[in-house]
């Protein structure tokens, strides 16, 4: 072991924060296990042996989207062909069936539509609220709550009071890409720059609503950008404690226009993760989204830090339209089947972590 390594080591076994230049080391070293070993240290203070998963049903109610993300092979300018809007009836009665099959939770994200008009969203979030009262809605990012905000003319506060009222109970981390404008300017030119994607989500925390966060890796970025992206949400979470989980998003590289990039391998992703655990001390969950690692990963990365699998999800469109691999849905006993098989011990949360019971 290196003397920087070692150095670091300490800092993580007596639970001290590591600083920015001691986490590019971190990305810049090749002991992989050396690494993991840090992350488990530093997730079992926070975790235990728990792993979590939550049963949910993921819907994206349009592809057709003003912003054109080169990374991006989900959205459609509209009308072309693929591009589509689901009626508020398909998405109230898909809401249903996950519901009837044992669903906690529905995510839910789109596209920035041209023509709908702000109150599709809370129309559509009462609808399935009153159809499934007992289903938690985590829904839109901040990316869509600034859109909301420019369509209606209201303030983001107004906004999120609003989509609270008709059902709103959380928000998932998308949006947050690489948030150095520099990445930004190449990959989503069109979208919201990384400033106020964090002033937004300060809002959305300061109202009292809960967040993840992510990170779109694998792209164009360096291990620089990495390090600062993690380190501004470390920041914000000092301000206002309201990210509940972050997730490392590894890019999928089909169908997108991202010039010379060829997606992340197995070393990279377990790393990312690795060191989002050892850096994001303050957050206290980090998840797998097995969708975009692929389920060897996902359930691998359970050696490296992680402590949360996601999810059962059920039509997964972002990932698998940008030529993603892994299945679309995975039922609850072959989550729980990943969990146990890597030594831990699966525990079925709600989407704001209360654990709903521990699968022996
Ligand atoms: O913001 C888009 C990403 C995000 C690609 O909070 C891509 O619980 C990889 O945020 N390759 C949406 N990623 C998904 C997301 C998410 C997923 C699961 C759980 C949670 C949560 C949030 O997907 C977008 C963007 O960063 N994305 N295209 C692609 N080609
Ligand atoms: Fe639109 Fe989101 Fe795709 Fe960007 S990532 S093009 S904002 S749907």
């Amino acid at each position: 072991m290196t003397d920087q390594l070692a150095a670091i080591r300490a800092k993580v076994e007596r639970g001290e924060r590591i600083d920015n230049a001691e986490a590019l080391q971190l990305f810049e070293c090749r002991d992989l296990l050396a690494i993991g070993e840090l992350a488990v240290i530093a997730n079992r203070r926070l975790n235990g042996d728990k792993v979590y998963f939550n049963v949910n049903r993921h819907i994206n109610y349009t592809n057709i989207c003003v912003n054109r993300c080169t990374f991006c092979a989900f959205s459609k300018e509209g009308p072309e062909e693929g591009a589509y809007t689901l009626a508020i009836d398909e998405m109230v009665e898909r809401a249903r069936e996950a519901a009837g099959c044992g669903a906690t939770e529905i995510h839910m994200v789109g596209g920035l539509h041209p023509d709908l008009p702000f109150e599709f969203y809370p129309e559509l979030l009462g609808r399935i609220k009153s159809a499934c009262p007992e289903l938690h809605i985590k829904a839109f990012t901040a990316v869509e709550i600034d859109y909301f905000a420019k369509l209606s003319g209201l303030s983001v506060a107004d906004v999120v009071a609003r989509l609270r009222e008709a059902g709103l109970g959380s928000m998932p981390g998308g949006g947050a890409e690489i948030l150095g404008q520099e990445v930004r300017d190449k990959i989503c030119p069109e979208k919201i720059s990384g400033a106020r994607w964090l002033e937004v989500i300060g809002q959305i925390h300061r109202a009292g609503l809960k967040t993840n966060c992510t990170m779109l890796f694998g792209h164009l970025e360096t291990y620089a950008d990495r390090v600062e992206h993690l380190s501004h949400l470390r920041d914000l979470q000092d301000r206002t404690g309201g990210f509940q989980a972050f997730i490392p998003l590894a890019f999928q590289p089909d169908n997108t226009r991202v010039p010379g990039a060829k997606g992340v391998g197995g070393v990279d992703a377990l790393k990312t993760l690795a060191i989002s655990r050892i850096f994001l001390d303050n957050i206290r969950h980090i998840k797998a989204y097995w969708v975009m690692l692929g389920l060897k990963i996902a359930q691998v990365s359970l050696a490296f830090g992680v402590n949360d699998l996601d999810g059962t999800v059920v039509e997964e469109k972002i990932g698998h339209d940008a030529g993603a691999d892994s299945p679309q849905a995975m039922g609850k006993e072959q989550l729980c089947g990943l969990i146990r098989n890597a030594g831990r011990v699966p525990v079925e949360r709600d989407t704001l972590y209360n654990e709903l019971r521990t699968i022996g």
